[in-house]
């Protein structure tokens, strides 16, 4: 078992499909900021940027960008991310999917609505997880909040833009509504620097936007167990990966999402 986590850990995220770990990545905090530094100045091609309604500032989100920032690669292959997400998901091996980076301003940004993640992926599976890793203190008002438990669902909740609301794929049919929150247990914790909350891609999750007087900047990385495979959709998926070049059942490209961990 990684050093972080215990018998509980690995309970809880069969169970929830969420589960926080506090202190795990504390000495990687400064080196993961340094990164977003630079990530900040220069985002990539694929990043968007909304705007609150009635908040002045902006909120940038961006993909997959671990290849060129040195410290997201060195966090990637040489922290313990992989040895405890292969606990976590209980899987032999753990591929490194994509990394997400979310920078929010002080009061800025728009609430990230209720969602699950996978829909949005070119990949099915269970043994998943991703790891929400905040970079400054956050107050639980501004934090993650998780439906337990709902990972367990048997079908996709069907993925909206977040801008729009509207369905994110023209086959909407191959998709259930939004459960109701108040049937599960919201989890949400005050977090500070060098805590994690890991989840399920398929665990519903949203935050609220960033109305505090603080800049948000958070960096989730997620990564693929055993059973994973690459699933086609109706359409483009986000992120995307053009000329992925893989047919649904398949193992994820090694080449493109690299193994991280093989037991
Ligand atoms: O921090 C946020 O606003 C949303 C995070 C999220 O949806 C994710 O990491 O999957």
């Amino acid at each position: 078992m990684a050093k972080f986590i215990n018998q509980s850990d690995v309970q809880s995220y069969r169970e929830d499909g969420v589960v926080i770990l506090r202190g795990v990545f504390t000495e990687w905090v400064d080196i993961l900021g340094h990164g977003a530094e630079f990530h900040l100045k220069n985002p990539s091609k694929q990043s968007l940027v909304h705007h609150g309604e009635h908040l002045q500032g902006y909120f940038l989100e961006d993909f997959c960008n671990w290849r060129r920032i040195p410290e997201y690669t060195d966090f990637i292959f040489n922290s313990s991310l992989a040895s405890i997400a292969s606990d976590l998901m209980e899987s032999n091996s753990v591929q490194f999917f994509h990394d997400h980076f979310f920078y929010k301003e002080a009061k800025s940004g728009v609430p990230t609505p209720w969602h699950q993640d996978i829909p949005y992926y070119c990949v099915s599976g269970h043994q998943t997880v991703s790891f929400w890793l905040p970079l400054e203190s956050r107050q639980k008002n501004v934090s993650l909040k998780v439906l337990a438990g709902s990972h367990m669902l048997n079908k996709e909740v069907r993925p909206t833009s977040w801008s729009n609301n509207e369905s994110f794929y023209e086959d909407n049919e191959a998709f259930m509504d939004m459960p109701d929150s108040d049937q599960y247990e919201i989890k949400e914790w005050e977090t500070e620097p060098g805590d994690v909350i890991v989840f399920n891609f398929k665990t519903i999750h949203g935050a609220n936007a960033n109305t505090v007087d603080k800049v948000s900047r958070t960096l989730s990385f997620r990564l693929m167990g055993d059973d994973v495979v690459f699933r086609e959709r109706p359409g483009r998926t986000s992120p995307n990966f053009p000329g992925i070049n893989q047919k649904t059942g398949e193992r994820m490209r090694e080449d493109w999402f690299p193994t991280l961990w093989s037991g």
